[in-house]
């Protein structure tokens, strides 16, 4: 039982994959651009838009809110989110940007995290880096026109499920690097995902999502002996979203064949 549900459970999962790569290949991956203050997030957003989308200015402050937009890279289609950047502050107006930071960064398909390569290392930079924990990122060592005084080993050695570039967004250096690997988020992704089904509507996503928990719950309380009666409930639940999925209602004749050799219910 237990290891019927756990590889459902793994198809399941592979599904949930197709479902984000039709989700971004619909709608578009999304990138937030995050990090400390002056690090030129606002100027990396104008680079790979190729316009003056955003306001620049050498003042740390400048950007306030979340701004988003629509662009595409190498044809993939991207949305790319400046945010304000990421300080302690008492100021409400920076207290509320930094809200909406953090809400993109959650959002994120994946989070470029740049910092300013010619100061040295700011200690805000070690503990927001470790606050993204598993969230996909590419750390992007900004300024590299100037001279450095960044303590890159240190930063790779921390950092090391992280792809790190260094970029200049006055001298373009970099830049087509960093799209690279961005659109190979879009076309690793693909590569990885073997099923054939995509699943691209926000409602389809949802439903799969929630029935992946059921059976995960599911399979964890067959791995911790639950009664069989508990376990049909999370069963039975994941089956309503799979049928919802697909359009039918199969709840009782499956659990009636998976429980069988238990006599639920009798
Ligand atoms: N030399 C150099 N200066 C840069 C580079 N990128 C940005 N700057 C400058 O750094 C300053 C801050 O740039 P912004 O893009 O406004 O920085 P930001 O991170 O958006 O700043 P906040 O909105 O305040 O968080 C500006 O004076 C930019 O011209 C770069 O690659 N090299
Ligand atoms: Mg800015």
């Amino acid at each position: 039982m237990e290891t019927q549900l756990a590889s459902i459970a793994q198809r399941l999962s592979k599904l949930l994959l197709s479902a984000r790569l039709g989700f971004i290949a619909k709608n578009g991956l999304k990138v937030v651009i995050a990090g400390r203050p002056n690090v030129g997030k606002s100027s990396l957003m104008n680079c790979l838009a190729r316009t003056d989308r955003v306001i620049v200015t050498p003042y740390a402050g400048t950007t306030r809110d979340t701004v988003e937009t629509q662009i595409q890279i190498q044809g993939f289609p991207v949305s790319i989110v400046d945010t304000a950047g990421i300080q302690e502050t008492s100021h409400p107006i920076e207290i509320e940007g930094i809200k909406r930071t953090k809400a993109a960064v959650f959002e994120s398909d994946v989070v470029l995290y740049v910092m300013d390569a010619s100061q040295e290392g700011h200690p805000d930079d070690d503990a927001l880096l470790r606050d993204l924990g598993d969230k996909p990122k590419i750390i992007v060592l900004n300024k590299c026109d100037l001279p450095q005084n960044v303590n890159e080993r240190r930063i790779r050695l921390q950092n090391k499920n992280a792809a790190i570039f260094n970029t200049s967004c006055i001298t373009h250096e970099g830049i087509e690097w960093l799209e690279n690997e961005i659109v190979g988020f879009i076309t690793h992704g693909k590569a990885q995902s073997s099923e054939e089904v995509v699943v691209s509507s926000v409602r389809q996503k949802h439903l799969l999502e929630k029935a992946f928990q059921n059976v995960t719950d599911a399979t964890n309380g067959a791995r911790s002996q639950l009664s069989p009666e508990l376990l049909a409930v999370d069963v039975r639940l994941a089956l309503d979203q799979l049928g919802a999925l697909v359009g039918e209602v199969v709840t009782d004749d499956i659990l009636e064949a998976l429980f069988s050799q238990f006599c639920v219910g009798k």
